[in-house]
């Protein structure tokens, strides 16, 4: 372990502490990353949180009808076989206070809460190339020093609040679904407009209907969405999910997306329309994101991509009884998946309720926030409530704002400032000893998020244990290895359709003024796990040790 007197940082004693690693973060990532550090390298770790609790991104999205995508007996750590076998779901996808008190649960179990500052913002971070350490200072004034830094920090957790117009006049109250006052909001008896049809959009979205006296969605791209077919997990599940987890978890490392289910090997144009109908048919009645494993191509040929996307535009028109608004609900833009897609509960079907209204803000643009409502090109909606459903500066957002200098220096955010540039998704160069937990390059977003976080924090961990173990301070990425790893970033995605939404935040598309740049690596887990395992296992080939 490092002791105080070599790694201590030369400021104000009284508020500075020195470790051997720093973690911005205590969700998911985190938490493991610490447990991990701690507990199997036995080195001194200090987390530190912005929120007053652990969860990361469900301490802040409590909005209505916040619950996870992936199913449950999934959506968790896999390292530990007694958390496996004494946590219990209670819903095929649990809402965010059953996640939280699962981290919670996993965090008392592990004994990690006493090595987490909660409370505590980081609001930049300094690497000294001449003591290879890294200090960080925080809003409260404390300074932290380790030689190794680790953001886990998300990628989906600086709230994206459109610029518009007016939006201090409005005398009502607004909220950022990913900023949700703990509290709660009451919308009983409230004129609520909400702004957004992503994946959270589209989950708050028939909760708020049933709460509020109305509802005005503002859309500004229609969505494809899935059924989720939440419901309660049985006894029988929680068995057959206990003994089978060895299987579970190593068929969620050997797919594309970090879910333990196959994606068919079939072409969708090699069926004849009856069999590719049924098979549409019977993925929808299962409902999730499993939809897209229907047939092998439907990411990757326009044709094949088509037959899906007709499908669900299809499905969209027997839900919703008025003609017009289910065209208006109908994406015709782009194709099903080459954005997140939605799951839902109940989301077209909320179009049919006398208190809701969509408005297309293609056809009616939002001109200005006034004091009483929201301005479109050709209307005033008189409103109590704003909810902006409006998404994230994802993946990069999150990292530039820490405000980080590397070596001699150099801003993350000029170093990214035509986009994000990683060797792996782990590191940057000019930034020795700071690795990024599903970060840009990394497959992050497009899995089922703990297999994604668990691969990087093993990772990270067998790097900072191999470089001790052979008295190396210093790990830097060559800025070859990356810009070779940025161009297959490329090429990767551009294998797919995933490049062809035009609005997706994927590609920064949704924060005015951001580079377009496809962000997460679309090559898949398994293959993407392969090549990390190669580098380590070649003497961490493309950085740079000394
Ligand atoms: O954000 P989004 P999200 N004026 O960016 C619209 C994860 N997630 O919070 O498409 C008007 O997808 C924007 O319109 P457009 C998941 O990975 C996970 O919904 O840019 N509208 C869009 O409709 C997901 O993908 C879970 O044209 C504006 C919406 O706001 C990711 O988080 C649950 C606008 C934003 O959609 C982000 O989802 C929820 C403007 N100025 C989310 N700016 C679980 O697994 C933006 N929009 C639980």
């Amino acid at each position: 372990m490092a002791s105080k007197e070599s790694t201590a940082f030369a400021v104000n004693e009284q508020s500075s502490h020195a470790c051997d690693a720093i973690i911005i973060g205590a969700g998911f990532s985190g938490l493991y990353q610490l447990h991990k550090l701690r507990d199997e390298l036995g080195l001194d770790v200090v987390v530190l949180e912005k929120g007053d609790g652990i969860g990361g991104t469900w301490f802040w999205n409590r909005y209505p009808g916040a619950r996870c995508d992936s199913e449950s007996y999934y959506y968790c750590y896999s390292f530990n076989k007694e958390i496996e076998q004494e946590w219990s779901w209670s819903e095929r996808y649990p809402e965010h206070p059953e996640i939280r008190k699962y981290l919670n649960f996993v965090a008392d179990k592990l004994d990690l809460k006493r090595d987490i500052r909660l409370n505590t913002e980081v609001t930049s971070a300094a690497f000294d190339d001449d003591a290879n350490l890294w200090t960080v200072q925080t809003k409260n004034g404390q300074f932290f020093s380790a030689p190794f830094l680790i953001t886990a920090v998300g990628c989906l957790s600086t709230a994206n609040v459109p610029d518009i117009k007016g939006l201090d006049s409005f005398k009502g109250q607004w909220y950022h679904t990913g900023l949700w006052p703990h509290e709660g909001v009451d919308f009983s008896g409230k004129r609520v407009g909400q702004i957004g049809t992503g994946s959270t959009g589209i989950q708050t979205a028939p909760v708020i209907a049933e709460q509020a006296k109305h509802l005005t969605v503002f859309q500004r791209t229609a969505n494809y969405s899935i059924p989720a077919r939440n419901g309660p997990v049985t006894a029988d599940d929680i068995k057959h999910t206990r003994d089978n987890y060895d299987e579970i978890w190593r068929l969620a490392r050997a797919g594309t997306n970090g879910h333990p289910f196959t994606i068919s090997t079939r072409s969708a144009l090699s069926v004849s329309d009856a069999e590719r109908e049924e098979i549409y048919e019977k993925a929808w009645e299962r409902g999730g994101l499993r939809f897209r494993a229907s047939f092998s191509d439907v990411l990757q040929n326009v044709e094949a991509n088509l037959t899906a996307s007709d499908f669900l535009r299809d499905k969209i028109k027997t839900v919703v009884r008025n003609p017009v608004v289910a065209e208006m609900l109908t994406p015709r833009d782009h194709g099903f998946a080459t954005k997140r897609p939605p799951i839902d509960s109940g989301y077209f079907e909320t179009f049919n309720r006398d208190n809701v209204l969509l408005v297309d803000l293609k056809a009616e643009p939002i001109v200005e926030v006034t004091a009483n409502g929201i301005r479109t090109t050709k209307q005033d909606y008189a409103l109590d409530i704003i909810v902006f459903a409006t998404g994230f500066d994802a993946l990069t957002g999150p990292l530039v704002n820490l405000n980080i200098s590397g070596s001699q220096g150099i801003k993350l955010k000029d170093a990214w400032a035509a986009g994000p540039r990683t060797y792996l998704g782990l590191q940057s160069p000019k930034f020795p000893n700071l690795f990024t937990i599903t970060g840009p390059g990394s497959p992050s977003v497009l899995c089922n998020m703990p297999i994604a976080i668990e691969q990087h924090v093993d990772w990270i961990t067998n790097c900072i244990r191999d470089m001790r173990a052979n008295g190396q301070k210093r790990i830097e990425a060559n800025t070859d290895s990356t810009e070779k790893w940025v161009a297959h970033v490329n090429e990767a995605a551009d294998a797919t359709l995933l490049p062809m939404a035009s609005s997706s935040w994927y590609l920064g598309a949704n924060v005015p003024g951001k580079p377009r740049v496809f962000m997460p690596y679309a090559g898949g887990l398994a293959r993407y796990t392969s090549i990390c395992d190669d580098v380590a296992q070649s003497g961490y080939r493309g950085f740079a040790l000394s």
